[in-house]
């Protein structure tokens, strides 16, 4: 991220498994705000502000709070107007990270196409930040950081081969994405946690049309 100044830019913040995947399925069910922070305590302490505190540390629910990071605990009628605390080793810190940025949105397979279009409707330049693993890269990041590219190729205009890259991978892996990453690092993490069903919904694509924003640090869609 240090080689980008996000000041001017829409970033797309992306953390398939499982973080940004999450939030579209919370707002989708019709959560009414996230809250993203990057450290336990300050999460733990929202608690006492009325909000419900979710999220993970090293793929596991933490201990004392109400979620995990599942989007199957986000579907259903009883989330609907929530207030959330959402604190996940990589994807809230990606969120921290871009805060700069003149526009940060959430992306994930599940609302791809509401990314796409807003991109292509806007006047901004994007930056896709893929929350990878503790800074590392990550495969099913840069899929969907293809997968973006790949509708928006008319306007590409890259000042590397990232993009380029990501998009070939995604054009590989398309046809069959559980396979394409079944021997990727977060794919066999999760698959020791008995996580294969969230590994399956994480990658469906165009579930949703919502495209969280982040507003005076707090996601929301309207
Ligand atoms: O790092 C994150 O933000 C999480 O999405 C990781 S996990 O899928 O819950 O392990």
């Amino acid at each position: 991220m240090h080689l980008y100044d996000v000041r001017d830019k829409t970033v797309v913040v992306v953390d398939i498994l499982r973080a940004t995947s999450c939030m579209v399925t919370a707002f989708a069910h019709g959560v009414e705000s996230i809250t993203p922070i990057a450290s336990l305590e300050e999460c733990r302490n929202m608690k006492t502000r009325g909000y419900v505190i979710s999220g993970e540390r090293d793929g596991k629910k933490v201990e004392g709070f109400d979620k995990g990071n599942s989007p199957f605990e986000y579907v259903g009628d009883q989330v609907r107007g929530l207030k959330i605390a959402f604190t996940t080793t990589n994807g809230t810190l990606a969120i921290e990270k871009s805060k700069d940025a003149k526009e940060i949105v959430i992306g994930s397979f599940l609302n791809l196409t509401s990314v796409a279009k807003h991109l292509l409707l806007g006047e901004n330049n994007a930056l896709i930040v893929c929350a990878g693993w503790k800074g590392r890269v990550n495969l099913e990041d840069t899929l969907f950081a293809g997968a973006l590219v790949d509708k928006l190729k008319d306007y590409l205009g890259p000042d590397c081969d990232a993009p380029l890259a990501a998009r070939y991978l995604y054009n590989l892996a398309k046809e069959d994405m559980i396979s394409f990453l079944n021997t990727s690092s977060h794919v066999l993490r999760l698959n020791k946690l008995n996580i294969h069903e969230d590994i399956k919904f994480c990658v469906a694509m165009d579930q949703f049309k919502v495209l969280p924003k982040l507003k005076n640090g707090t996601l929301v869609v309207n």
